[in-house]
């Protein structure tokens, strides 16, 4: 967000808005709660009226944590009720996405359709489902949307309380997986800005805390992983267990965390017909492979669904072009 015309249209597209509606994607993570919680406290001060749009019934246990402390502090509504809460003159109305730029992965595509006025908050690669219409920015060298976040407030010269640089703070860590990827100068920058606010470590801990059944569950995957040359790795999941995406990803994380393993990648069941992949690479890039797997990401990061296949054929598709990569 340096460009000086980006921030002049940023500022415009806010100050000629007095209804602003605020969504991230589905399946809310720490990143993309906190972020659009960043967001609305920053409006708020600049006396916009606000509403966060979440459709999702259920959440993972951080996002839990936070939407329970934060109940009845913030507007929180679903598609349904947007149409209600508008301006009636449709220019008044902005619409803000946060930590995704994909048509089909925001919590609302109601929104979408209703509200053509839009600035998009993200560090994801770009796709083809990319939303094009409105101020589009993202730049995938930045850790997290909540890092974003952190320079809109700069624009305006707008502190955050200790909570919000909390909450910011547990998005920048879940994203860089403990300050270990994706993280440049900026992001410690940032991380130390957030601490002097007031941003407590030990509460972004308890955030990030996962609970023993989806741990075991993990512990499960871990053991079934075939280790290829070049520090990659390959984890299986059971035929018969339905995983979750975020912890597909979160097991592709831990396992960048043992000795040797430069690539990691997960396969496991997401539905009846889907398979889940998701990757994480520490120095080499990961997106071709995510990319001719049907997916998409960035450079550490990658995942993908395929349907109709099984896990067994998925792998060894996979490691059929990891070796023409190397050849
Ligand atoms: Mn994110």
């Amino acid at each position: 967000m340096k460009e000086k015309d980006e921030i002049k249209k940023v500022k415009k597209y806010i100050k000629t808005s007095d209804t602003i509606f605020i969504q991230g994607h589905k399946n809310l993570d720490l990143d993309a709660i906190s972020s659009n919680i960043g967001v609305y406290y920053i409006l708020e001060k600049l006396n916009k009226k606000c509403y966060i749009i979440i459709d999702d019934v259920e959440h993972e246990m951080g996002v839990k944590k936070v939407l329970h402390e934060i109940e009845g502090c913030y507007n929180i509504i679903t598609s349904a009720e947007i149409e209600e809460k508008m301006n009636k003159r449709a220019k008044k109305n902005l619409l803000i996405i946060l930590d995704t730029n994909k048509k089909e992965l925001v919590q609302s595509k109601k929104a979408l359709d209703l509200i053509q006025k839009r600035i998009v908050i993200d560090h994801h690669e770009l796709g083809k489902t990319s939303i094009k219409e409105g101020l589009i920015l993202v730049d995938t060298k930045v850790s997290s949307a909540s890092e974003l976040v952190v320079r809109l407030a700069d624009l305006y010269d707008i502190k955050f309380s200790s909570y919000i640089s909390t909450l910011l703070l547990s998005g920048i860590t879940l994203d860089t997986n403990n300050f270990m990827l994706n993280t440049t100068e900026e992001t410690f920058y940032t991380a130390y800005y957030l601490t002097v606010y007031g941003a407590s470590t030990k509460k972004v801990q308890y955030l990030l805390k996962q609970d023993l059944a989806s741990y075991s569950e993990e512990q499960k995957l871990l053991t079934n992983i075939d280790i290829l040359d070049g520090g990659v790795a390959i984890a299986k999941g059971a035929t018969n267990a339905l995983y979750r995406r975020q912890d597909l990803a979160r097991i592709a994380d831990t396992l960048l965390f043992f000795n040797d393993i430069e690539i990691s990648i997960v396969v496991g069941k997401i539905s009846k017909d889907e398979i889940g992949v998701s990757a994480r690479s520490i120095e080499r890039n990961i997106e071709p492979l995510m990319t001719k797997l049907g997916g998409g990401g960035n450079e550490n990061n990658g995942a993908a669904v395929i349907s109709n296949k099984k896990i067994s054929e998925i792998v060894e598709q996979i490691k059929k072009y990891l070796k023409e990569e190397v050849n």
